[in-house]
């Protein structure tokens, strides 16, 4: 056999650390954190590596050479001759990589198969023991979530890693060399786009689940229907537990739809009462109905809003993470007594509804990593009568209707961001009478601190000053942290000594301040 055939015969077979790797020439396109852990992966199962990202000079790329991998800083508009002349048996894209890439159609059209980091690692994961996944997705509280499940499932003595669109490449954590019992994987909907669901690169995960959906990364994917279809595909081969939100119809549906294995059970979850198979919220307590055999006529008891509250985890969407990311730990065994006592040890990464500080009655929270509107929309029901600073890159993503729906817990806004014309509109259109306002600094050190000062003019005691962008921040600051920490250093330094409240390096404070 040769040619195409031979060479993806090739490929089926690699499914193993221990497979025959040698000589396999594989293009890496990119050079960030997915890159640089592809190609190391790949050189050092003895792979010839080309890695491809215009314009690095980084110690990324200096390693690259003691490796033993090649990289080309070629442009990346058109196909570098480069790759052309590699003749590559496949392709391995890092997830910013937008699908209609040139190299990505080249790849296409010559039939060289694109995978992404996460197959690549599924495939290899038995290099130390193979762990079981748990995968994670949604438009918002992924990051909660997974870090939550991970939590849990640590304080019963598993080895848990939480990995993927987290910040750690899943291929660091299958090649860590203690090995893990459970994979908590965050996956986003660049990194599900590139994902097979059946064949040999086809992940099996012990659990899933798709947290919500709303309309994100639209320029990414190009519709809602494309990236509501890469987020489905969470479940596939699912093996003990599809997790969805009873809240949100498209998640049950992905679940309906889904090709799982025999025996895998759906369990819902959502903040009113649960039904036998669902978590749940009955009369404050937060309940288990779905591992237990008794189900159709009891509950297991989690935790209460009463304990959750002060240590700022009683906001509905952070309820929501908690009873998603509990279902997968029950998924796995773990007892109630350490899902409750691990739960009233958890804490809130910054920038997510963290008070900056309390003074003068006014209450001042950074939700930077509010970037799209769905988590601005759960950012703004948390609170009373809210001065909201807003906007940043809208992404595609049309934010009139969480405009028109928050209008009447509105004290005024203050519009930050190089493109506020929508926004504005959008404010114009619904809230006419609003008191608005826009930050017209540009430079990155001068946004917050004018946002700030508009802010402060207008906020009355009894106010909260609430930063949920629904944006991505990286049209004025590096990232959401960057912008969350900006916010913070523009409040205490208003405020001096008069500022209640904790450092955005510092951990969470609680809710009541
Ligand atoms: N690049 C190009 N051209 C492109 C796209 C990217 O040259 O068209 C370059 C970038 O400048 C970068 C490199 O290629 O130098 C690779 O970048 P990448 O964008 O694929 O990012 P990585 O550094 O590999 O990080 C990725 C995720 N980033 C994205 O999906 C955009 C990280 O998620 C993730 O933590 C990491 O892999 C490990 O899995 C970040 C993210 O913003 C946090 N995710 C988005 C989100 O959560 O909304 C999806």
């Amino acid at each position: 056999m040769t040619g195409p055939d031979a060479a993806s015969s090739r490929l089926d077979a690699l499914t193993s650390w221990h497979a025959d790797w040698r000589g396999l020439r594989v293009a890496v396109l990119g050079l960030g954190v997915t890159g640089f852990a592809v190609a190391d992966t790949l050189t050092e199962l003895g792979a010839e590596v080309l890695v491809l990202a215009p314009a690095r000079d980084d110690d990324r790329a200096k390693i690259l050479e003691v490796i033993g991998a090649r990289l080309v800083t070629d442009p990346l508009e058109q196909v570098p001759v480069e790759l052309e002349s590699f003749d590559a048996e496949l392709l391995v894209a890092s997830p910013g990589f937008h699908p209609d890439h040139p190299v990505l159609e080249w790849a296409h059209a010559r039939g060289i198969p694109v995978w992404g980091d996460i197959e690549l690692a599924w495939r290899v994961r038995d290099k130390v023991r193979s762990a079981d996944w748990m995968l994670v997705t949604g438009t918002n509280g992924k990051t909660t979530t997974v870090q939550l499940a991970a939590t849990l499932l640590a304080a019963n003595g598993l080895a848990a890693a939480p990995c993927g669109n987290i910040g750690v490449p899943v291929l660091d954590a299958v090649r860590d060399p203690g090995g893990f019992d459970v994979l908590v994987v965050e996956l986003s909907s660049y990194q599900l786009h590139h994902l097979p669901t059946q064949g040999p690169g086809a992940i099996h995960p012990w659990a899933s689940v798709c947290l919500n959906l709303a309309d994100d990364h639209l320029d990414w994917h190009g519709t809602a229907e494309a990236y509501a279809a890469a987020k489905a595909k969470v479940y596939a081969n699912t093996r003990v537990a599809c997790v969805y939100n009873r809240a949100d119809e498209a998640t049950r549906r992905m679940v309906e739809e889904a090709d799982v294995e025999e025996g895998a059970r759906a369990i819902g979850f959502g903040l009113d009462t649960p039904g036998p198979s669902d978590f749940g919220v009955v009369e404050g307590i937060l309940c288990d109905r779905a591992f237990l055999e008794e189900r159709r006529t009891a509950a297991l008891e989690l935790v209460t809003l009463e304990e959750l509250e002060p240590l700022g985890l009683s906001a509905p969407h952070v309820v929501a993470n908690i009873l998603a990311a509990s279902a997968l730990a029950r998924s796995y065994d773990v007892p109630v007594p350490v899902v409750h006592d691990a739960l009233l040890g958890f804490r809130l990464d910054a920038h997510r509804i963290q008070t900056v500080a309390l003074a003068g009655g006014i209450r001042w929270i950074d939700d930077s990593k509010a970037t799209n509107p769905h988590a601005a929309e759960a950012s703004l029901r948390a609170f009373g009568q809210v001065v909201w600073i807003v906007g940043g890159l809208l992404k595609g993503v049309d934010a009139d209707a969480l405009v028109a729906a928050h209008v009447s817990r509105l004290r005024a806004a203050i519009v930050i961001g190089r493109d506020r014309v929508a926004l504005v509109a959008a404010f114009g259109r619904h809230a006419p009478e609003l008191p608005l306002f826009e930050v017209t600094a540009d430079d990155t050190g001068l946004v917050m601190p004018e946002a700030v000062a508009l802010a402060a003019a207008v906020a009355e005691e009894g106010d909260t000053v609430l930063l949920a962008p629904a944006a991505a921040s990286m049209d004025q600051f590096a990232d959401y942290a960057d912008r969350g920490r900006r916010f913070h250093e523009a409040v205490r330094a208003m405020l001096g000594g008069e500022a209640g409240g904790e450092s955005a390096e510092g951990r969470p404070p609680r809710e009541d301040g």
